[in-house]
């Protein structure tokens, strides 16, 4: 093998020999880790997330949760992944103090389009006892209002025809639950950010079942496969060419899968599980009868945040999360978000203090070391929004109480989908597959009020419950302050 300068240069099991000597490596014989874990979705968040928490299990030298990873599209990080030993660094960063591992737990990364019969064999694997799943909530293929199944998602339709050669979540996690044998329980771990998360995916596979593979029905009612729910938080990046080129500065080797990450990391899991576990709770996870009220808060509080902040930050041209609450109208938005609408709708878990966890997320929020693009939190919305905001608006509403700032914020994402620039010119990309067919309904008038009405009729995101006549009159307003005088009248009127 010809052996080039590059190669020398790029972190592997040989050249991290090199790295400084503060950087945390991993304190076991990696040849001696078995496969233990599958994880669906190979991308930043599982990598600065779940895979730390077993790291720290492996560390302590219970070798039996090696992680067989799988991306289920996009080949470029499992092909990096594979020339780096399947070695990647995360930094913890936040304003000036850093902090470096590097994680050793992946044993292979699959590409499930190239590697299909590899990647069912893993799932089906009796000595795999957990599966873990980071595919962001469009990647498991339902309508967020109904939780039913989306029949639009051509790869969906694809695996309930073809299911012996999936490409979905469902069709792939389908396909190889049905290859175990019946007496290999496993849990399913939906590490995504959903209400409900393990149930929602629980009774996707059910629907999914029904209609492609009816035997697994059985298997998926007899409790020998879990599906916990679970609360995940860290806020993860993706990467960029800057967060790449610190972390090699920092390693003196190339990582091209680098991860800069907040220090700040939580993982509630519900003590549900089929067959054995890693001991997550060493690594300091919370395994508790119920995870419903850390779910509400963080989905309400943290995401309910982020996605005001991104639509906010994209309108009035703020890049990143940091330069977005540096702007005293988007931080006194957030502020009043927080605090006045959706607080007051979330009952917050024993042992912890609503204010204090509010003033600690702006801080994170605030944390200048990351650059957490607004246009990467805004990505589909269609999604975020019905998880994140319409329930605390349907509560507060049917209770008389108001959401000034929730409203201004919904407004702002309607105008933002359907600008298409930001208010100082330069053009925005909305990456987000079920934002066209709301786009449509929206420009069928160009009256605000119609137009707001038209929004909530949209029943994939908004649901087919009536939403309260004076919440369009509302939302009407305010998409005609945006239209004459952009964000800066919106939040202007706010209270
Ligand atoms: C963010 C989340 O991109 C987004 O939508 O709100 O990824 C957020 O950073 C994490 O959920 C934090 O735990």
């Amino acid at each position: 093998m010809v052996v080039s300068e590059s190669t020398l240069n790029i972190l592997t099991s040989s050249t991290s020999a090199r790295l400084p000597a503060d950087v945390q490596m991993p304190r076991y014989e990696r040849d001696a880790l078995r496969n233990g874990i599958v994880h669906l979705g190979l991308g930043a968040f599982h990598r600065a997330h779940q895979a730390l928490y077993t790291e720290a299990v492996l560390n302590e030298g219970d070798l039996r949760w090696g992680i067989v990873g799988v991306h289920l599209r996009g080949r470029r990080l499992a092909d990096v992944l594979r020339a780096q030993d399947q070695l990647w660094s995360v930094t913890e960063r936040h304003a000036e103090q850093a902090r470096t591992q590097v994680v050793g737990a992946l044993r292979a990364a699959l590409f499930a389009p190239e590697q299909g019969e590899a990647v069912l064999a893993a799932l089906a694997d009796p000595g795999v006892h957990v599966i873990t799943s980071t595919v962001t909530e469009k990647g498991y293929s339902f309508q967020p209002a109904s939780g039913e199944l989306d029949l639009d998602d051509a790869d969906l339709l694809h695996d309930l025809r073809h299911p012996a050669a999936p490409r979905s979540t469902l069709g792939v996690l389908a396909a190889g639950l049905s290859r175990r044998p019946a007496t290999a329980p496993v849990t399913v771990v939906c590490c995504d950010n959903m209400a409900a998360n393990g149930d929602q995916l629980r009774q996707l596979l059910l629907q999914y079942a029904d209609r492609a593979c009816p035997a697994l029905r059985g298997r998926l009612t007899d409790g020998s496969i879990a599906f916990p729910n679970t609360m995940v938080d860290r806020i993860v990046p993706a990467a960029t060419t800057g967060s790449l080129d610190w972390a090699s500065q920092r390693l003196g080797l190339r990582d091209e899968a680098a991860i800069v990450c907040e220090p700040f990391t939580q993982w509630v899991i519900e003590d549900r599980f089929a067959g054995p576990r890693p001991a997550w709770e060493r690594a300091g996870a919370l395994l508790t009868g119920d995870v419903r009220p850390f779910q509400a808060m963080k989905l309400r509080l943290l995401n309910g945040s982020h996605s005001a902040i991104a639509y906010l930050g994209q309108l009035r041209g703020r890049e990143t999360v940091a330069e977005a609450m540096a702007d005293p109208l988007i931080r006194t938005a957030v502020r009043g978000l927080m605090f006045n609408d959706l607080l007051p709708s979330v009952t917050v878990p024993a042992g912890f203090d609503a204010a204090t966890y509010c003033e600690q997320l702006l801080h994170r929020f605030d944390n200048p070391a990351l650059a957490h693009r607004t246009e990467q939190i805004a990505m589909d919305g269609t999604q975020k929004v019905a998880v994140r905001w319409l329930p605390t608006l349907r509560e507060r509403l049917a209770e008389g109480a108001s959401c000034p700032w929730l409203e201004r914020a919904l407004a702002a994402w309607m105008h933002y989908l359907l600008q298409g620039h930001a208010e100082h010119g330069q053009r925005l990309t909305v990456s987000d597959p079920g934002a066209p067919a709301l786009v449509a309904v929206l420009r069928q008038t160009l009256a605000p009020e119609a137009l707001a009405r038209a929004a909530l009729s949209h029943a994939p995101v908004f649901g087919t419950e009536p939403w309260p006549d004076a919440l369009a009159h509302r939302l009407g307003r305010h998409l005609a302050a945006l239209q004459s005088g952009g964000t800066e009248a919106l939040l202007a009127s706010a209270p």
